[in-house]
């Protein structure tokens, strides 16, 4: 089957690079639900039924984007276009004029979900495009919807079903779907997918960040199930002052004015209610007496169904509120201090592929619960997998969920500013329904600027539009002085007058030439009417390479855990501090890390090793959040 010639043009100019950046005052609009690209949405998507695609796929690499464009720009030729609905071998059997210069059913097989990157040594630095395909047979007997759903491809992605256009995403992080109903046929059907890792200076992130851009689809692939008309988006959640809410929006040729159920059977309650012409519902009620809120300690979740027609949306819902008074964060009307650790999204071992399964997920976080007696993790720098957020509501650990705005973006490009904005909203709209998410952060360390400033302020309003229940922030950069006693650091960033949580990044004694016994004498000057937490702070250290000397070396164990302790007890002396997130709780592949003694291409300042070795610091801040989290006898 051909493709219009427009729409391929279109795939590959989107596709193969990004439009120069116009030195432009954005003027953005509020975000509201309708200028959201995302449509199927298909909210709690992991918990429909469906056939996983995952396992094996043909993959091949295309470094020159011939499959989308041609040499001189124009449309690719036949020999190039990967996605054909085509036998090629046999196509060349067939007639011998006949020219194909790719052949995916014969191309290496890879596992799907997994990064390219791991794949084969020649692929360790690959950015770039990759194609990847498979097929598989369509569920006979098939009625009502079927979507295409994908979990994450990094970064910008192409899909072709039976050699038709699907549509593309762009952002390496968080899911899209597409509806195929009409397209999918009885028997075999091929699903093509281009992946192309390249960053530019329009992406989110930019190129320059401090972590391995794991090119592919490194979530899961599903094909998804619903009735024609069915639940596409739906939000249940405690409000601030108390109650249940739920909204839900139907698509489908039933979707105005339907009756609809929202069901909790553990806690009696059915609620019912109706769409209104568009398919929206919007409800409050009084939450059970029964009702147990969750919390670090009790991560009560609740089976949650709404049915509408002939489908029933589930979820695993946990009900709490999250606020702020004052300088104090509040979980159920409670304060609260964040015992946290950072984490990149990589798996425990020697290859990690960012491929999270439950078992993975359920390593890490357990050991930031179990191991460090933490109640919180900050999942950096960008959405991670819905499994990692499952479990947090699980195991009881509250959420840091953050876009990868990071350093320096091209905040005056409208384009990117489009991207991040949709990239937020899909973060959200995807994990809105999680108790363990508490804060929603717009970036991290972006130097100010006023082109920053207004882009930021549209992502922190993007936010509170979406979600009007949880707390914002943004990990800022600060100054340093030199005072009569000692350095001081100083917030002087705009932003934070919209921000909920302030946040700050600090590696003093690290990246700074001061001696770690004069860290804690550090002084802080930070906006006094809000709670603030340190989203970062931490030094390398290679398991197993000791100083015992007096004045350890950097990348020791030692040093570590010096300034573990230089550092906390400068914390100590924060008024305002309400929470931490040190960074980072496991040494994570970072090219950008060359010393060849101490970091072959590790960020080691993680207080577990890659294979999950514990380093000295980690008792260090063990023992600090145990005796946080044990009242003192009075
Ligand atoms: C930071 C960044 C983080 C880096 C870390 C480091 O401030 O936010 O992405 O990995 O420092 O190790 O330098």
């Amino acid at each position: 089957m051909q493709m219009t010639r427009k729409i391929r043009y279109l795939v590959a100019a989107v596709l193969v690079g990004a439009a120069p950046v116009a030195a432009q005052e954005v003027a953005p609009q509020p975000l509201t639900l309708a200028t959201v690209k995302t449509s199927p949405l298909l909210a709690s998507a992991d918990m429909r039924d469906g056939v996983d695609l995952s396992g094996p796929w043909h993959y091949s690499i295309d470094p020159f984007r011939s499959g989308l464009a041609g040499f001189h720009g124009e449309v690719p030729g036949l020999s190039q276009q990967r996605y054909l609905d085509l036998d090629v071998g046999k196509a060349m059997r067939d007639d011998n004029r006949a020219l194909f210069e790719f052949d995916l059913p014969h191309s290496p097989v890879t596992t799907l979900p997994s990064s390219w990157l791991t794949e084969a040594p020649e692929l360790r630095h690959y950015q770039g495009l990759m194609w990847y395909q498979r097929s598989f047979p369509a569920p006979a007997q098939r009625k009502g919807r079927s979507f295409l759903r994908f979990g994450a491809a990094n970064y910008a992605t192409v899909v072709y079903l039976n050699g038709k256009p699907l549509g593309r995403h762009e952002g390496g992080f968080t899911p899209f779907a597409f509806d195929v109903t009409g397209l999918l046929r009885d028997g075999d059907n091929q699903i093509t997918v281009g992946v192309d890792s390249q960053a530019t200076a329009a992406t989110v992130p930019p190129p320059v960040t401090d972590w391995e851009n794991y090119g592919g689809i490194t979530r899961a692939v599903r094909l998804i199930s619903t009735p024609d008309t069915y639940v596409d988006d739906a939000w249940v959640r405690m409000t601030r002052d108390g109650k249940l809410a739920v909204e839900a929006h139907l698509r489908g040729p039933q979707a105005g004015d339907q009756p609809l159920h929202l069901r909790i059977a553990k806690l009696g309650l059915d609620l019912a209610g109706r769409t209104d012409a568009k398919g929206n519902w919007r409800a409050t009620v009084a939450a059970p007496r029964a009702l147990i809120r969750w919390s670090p300690e009790r991560p009560q979740l609740y089976d949650v169904t709404i049915a509408a027609g002939a489908d029933t949306w589930r979820d695993r819902i946990g009900f709490r509120t999250i606020e702020v008074r004052g300088t104090d964060i509040l979980l159920n009307g409670k304060p609260i201090f964040l015992r946290g650790i950072s984490l990149h999204e990589e798996e425990i071992g020697t290859e990690p592929t960012r491929a999270i399964t439950q078992a993975a997920a359920r390593a890490l976080l357990g050991e930031i619960k179990d191991g460090l007696h933490g109640n919180y993790v900050r999942l950096s720098h960008y959405p991670h997998s819905e499994v990692m957020t499952r479990m947090a509501d699980e195991m009881g650990l509250i959420v840091w969920s953050e876009v990868p705005v990071y350093w320096l973006v091209a905040w005056s490009n409208p384009d990117t500013l489009a991207t991040a904005r949709n990239m937020v909203a899909e973060n959200i709209l995807r994990d809105r329904n999680r108790a363990s998410i508490a804060i929603w952060s717009v970036a991290n360390e972006t130097p100010v600027t006023d082109a920053r400033n207004t882009f930021l302020r549209t992502l922190v309003s993007d936010v509170r539009a979406l979600d009007d229940t949880r707390l914002v922030s943004a990990a800022l950069l600060v100054e340093r002085s030199q005072g009569p006693t000692g350095p001081v650091m100083t917030m002087a960033d705009p932003l934070a007058d919209v921000l909920d949580v302030l946040a700050i990044n600090t590696y003093n004694g690290w990246y700074t030439p001061d001696r770690l016994a004069d860290v804690p004498g550090i002084s802080w000057r930070v906006p006094a009417g809000k709670p603030l937490v340190f989203s970062e702070f931490g030094a390398d250290a290679r398991a197993g390479f000791h100083d015992i000397g007096a004045a350890p070396q950097k990348f020791s164990e030692e040093f570590q855990a010096d300034f573990y302790r230089a550092t906390l007890a400068m914390a100590d002396r924060v008024p305002t501090l309400r929470g931490m997130s040190p960074w980072i709780l496991k040494d994570f592949r970072s090219p950008r890390r060359q010393n060849p003694d101490f970091q072959q291409g590790w960020n080691r300042k993680g207080l577990i090793s890659e294979t999950g070795e514990r380093k000295q610091a980690f008792g260090v801040l063990a023992t600090y959040y145990d005796a946080k989290a044990t009242p003192p006898a009075k």
